[in-house]
């Protein structure tokens, strides 16, 4: 058989048309396909929800593949091996606590396991504004990232979802518009983002499934942004606290979907 060009073109137009307009309307968006986004949307998409992740980058991972400073070795607690164990990625013990696994093993194994859970990932697409309705977060609204990048004066669309995920690391992008164009008061102490603080990975890493929660009524915060928006430290290069607040966000939403 002779392969037809145009053909390969209308396969890859009509799948991808098909796979956007199932997510139009979904259970959960999240933003952000770091470490933390992945494992939220793996644990919702195991449980037969209809899950959307939204990336602006065109790999997914985040912060994770880079390790600390480039090398590309990951650390997690005790607690968080369970998550590794479960996923399928190999830990070795360094010291008593501190368990060490490759971070492209990770990245690459998590996104595995999550899309074939039935998360539906789209990568290229910047989350650039809110749908609000009924004084609540309702949805999204999505741009190609190249036309953010490229600074072109294209509009967006817009994609309906029960609750929304802020995964987008230490910016905290998604909660950041929420608080200046909802009007809604944000559940921190402040009503207000609090931010970020300083280096204090024992502290960052207890505090932030803790603050892995409901910031405004549809919108969740999840991974590094929680400290942000919240006011937690910054944790480093130790990813347990990301992979533990995405399985709380997914567990928390599980109960109210
Ligand atoms: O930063 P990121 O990895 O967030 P995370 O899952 O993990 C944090 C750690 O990597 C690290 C740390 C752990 O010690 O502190 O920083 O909380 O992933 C966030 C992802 O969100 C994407 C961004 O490209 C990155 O891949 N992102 C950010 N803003 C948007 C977005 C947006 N508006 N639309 C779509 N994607």
């Amino acid at each position: 058989m002779k392969l037809d060009e145009v053909k390969i073109s209308k396969a890859i137009i009509e799948s991808y048309k098909d796979k956007l307009i199932n997510a139009l309307d979904v259970d959960v968006a999240i933003v952000g396909g770091g470490p933390a986004g992945m494992v939220c949307g793996y644990y919702l998409a195991k449980k037969g929800k209809n899950v959307a992740l939204f990336e602006r980058k065109l790999s997914i991972g985040g912060g994770m593949w880079g390790g600390g400073m480039m090398f590309n070795e990951i650390v997690a607690q005790e607690k968080a091996r369970k998550i590794l164990d479960e996923i399928g990625i190999k830990t070795r013990l360094y010291e008593k606590g501190y368990y060490m696994a490759d971070s492209i093993e990770s990245v690459s194994t998590i996104c595995s396991k999550a899309v074939k859970a039935g998360l539906k990932i789209f990568n290229l697409i910047s989350a650039e504004d809110l749908m609000i309705k009924n004084n609540r977060i309702a949805g999204l609204v999505l741009n190609w990232t190249a036309v953010e990048m490229a600074h072109l004066h294209v509009d967006p669309i817009t994609m309906a979802s029960r609750f929304v995920v802020d995964a987008t690391g230490h910016a905290a992008e998604v909660v950041r518009l929420a608080e200046r164009k909802s009007g809604l008061k944000l559940r921190t102490r402040t009503g207000k983002i609090v931010g970020e603080g300083s280096m204090a990975a024992d502290a960052a890493e207890k505090t932030i499934v803790k603050n892995s929660r409901e910031v405004a009524p549809g919108l969740y915060t999840c991974g590094m942004c929680s400290n942000a928006v919240f006011g937690g430290p910054r944790m480093g290069p130790i990813f347990g606290g990301m992979l533990l607040s995405g399985e709380k966000v997914a567990k928390d939403l599980l109960r109210r979907l």
